[in-house]
């Protein structure tokens, strides 16, 4: 079987961290100088690796395999939340990079084509796992067209900014692959909690966005009596505590949501305010659950419109994100794997992050292994993983890749 070599991964680990690096953690979001510097300088190691590197129009750094035969596809993404982790995309894509130099330097699989790819842009800073819907055909115009940051950034100019105005857009070339597999750090405390070291994906959960806005009338905090009011902050206060009251009783036993941003304008103690936002994601691994959230909140938006006063109004916040279910013929080469290395030591278990494998299992066999968080925490400067846990995911996904791609070979 390959073998991959630690120092070797965690070395490139550490250079990935480093740019961009504030503190413990990276600030790398999609397209900005840091991010296009580390796509650079992966394209050169996917070139060092005697990958065919490349940078596609929308950043996708792809490295394919000169071996002919069906292929098996690693990757993750390179872009960082605001408040980025580390290992958060990172560690799929240097995974990637070691099992394809493993396999390369093995005699028993050198022949073995394995493709490597660092995503753009998974982390919304414009729209969810924009480069793997691009790479599957499902970035459509109507999602690219207005796309723009939360600073209203458009789409278009971070790509020309980049440097990618006009670049070719790769696109999955599906007879090629016989699957795509993606590691990740856990980002929860599952396999910590249990004492496994190991994670096989069953499903990755959907996602849905929902923006309110709220419309009332500025004024000042003294002289404008309660009953007159139009106050947007107080509606918007009203419509969050509801939706928190409400959603318990129609939610299933993993489904999750979070109002993580709010804007309220002129945002100053003694004014009335006359302008609110708030953000509502909602996530679970079937589509009921987030159904039923969605006419929960139409129900209570019409009720809040029926009263007068601050007008609310919702629109969808982002592109939504279906729940799927991983292959189960590449997780049995993951499981396979897993138990070689650690018997009984790994298990089976859902994603509540949502991954580029969720897009790209629209268009081929998908598969995630994880390995685990220190603490459960992710999305934060503070998330990490253990050095050991790290190299066991590498040797884990390379014997699983030297499986399947014999397999399909
Ligand atoms: O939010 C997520 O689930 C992913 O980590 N971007
Ligand atoms: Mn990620
Ligand atoms: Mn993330």
């Amino acid at each position: 079987m390959p073998t991959i070599r630690p120092d070797r991964l965690l070395a490139d680990l550490r250079h990935l961290r480093s740019i961009g690096a504030q503190g413990a953690g990276v600030v790398r979001p999609a397209f900005s100088a840091k991010d296009m510097e580390a796509r650079r300088w992966l394209a050169d190691r996917f070139a060092d690796a005697g990958l065919e590197a490349s940078i596609d129009g929308v950043g996708n750094v792809l490295g394919r395999s000169r071996n002919p035969g069906r292929a098996i596809l690693l990757g993750s993404h390179s872009d960082t939340q605001p408040t980025g982790g580390w290992l958060d995309g990172a560690l799929g894509v240097i995974y990637a990079l070691e099992v394809a130099r493993a396999l390369a330097e093995d005699g028993a699989t050198a022949d073995l084509p394995v493709d490597v790819v660092s995503f753009q842009d998974e982390e919304s800073r414009f729209l969810g796992c924009l480069g793997s819907r691009s790479l599957v055909g499902a970035l459509t115009p109507d999602l690219e067209q207005g796309a723009a940051d939360k600073d209203g950034v458009p789409l278009a100019d971070a790509i020309r900014q980049a440097g990618l105005a006009g670049v070719p857009r790769a696109r999955l070339a599906r007879e090629r692959y016989a699957g795509f597999i993606e590691a990740h750090i856990e980002q929860g405390p599952t396999l910590e909690d249990t004492g496994r070291r190991i994670g096989v994906v069953t499903g990755i959960v959907g996602l849905r966005g929902i923006r309110f806005t709220f419309r009332g009338q500025q004024n000042h905090a003294g002289t404008t009596m309660m009953r007159t009011r139009r106050d947007a902050a107080a509606a918007l206060y009203e419509l969050a505590h509801r939706i928190n009251t409400a959603f318990p009783e129609a939610a299933a036993e993993r489904t999750v949501w979070t109002m993580g941003r709010v804007r309220v304008e002129p945002n100053a103690t003694s004014i009335v305010p006359g302008y609110a936002e708030l953000d509502l994601q909602f996530r679970d691994a079937s589509e009921a659950p987030l159904d039923r959230f969605e006419a929960i909140v139409a129900d209570i938006v019409a009720d809040m419109n029926a009263r007068g006063g601050v007008r609310i109004e919702a629109a969808a916040a982002r592109a939504p994100v279906a729940p799927t279910t991983m292959d189960a013929g590449l997780r049995r080469h993951l499981e396979a794997a897993a138990e070689k290395h650690v018997p009984g030591q790994w298990m089976r278990l859902p994603s509540g992050a949502f991954h580029d494998a969720g897009i790209v299992s629209a268009a081929l066999p998908a598969a995630m292994l994880f390995i685990p968080s220190i603490g459960g925490i992710s999305h934060d400067f503070g998330e990490d993983s253990r050095d050991d846990d790290i190299v066991l995911g590498c040797r884990v996904l390379a014997d699983a890749v030297a499986a399947a791609a014999r397999e399909a070979h």
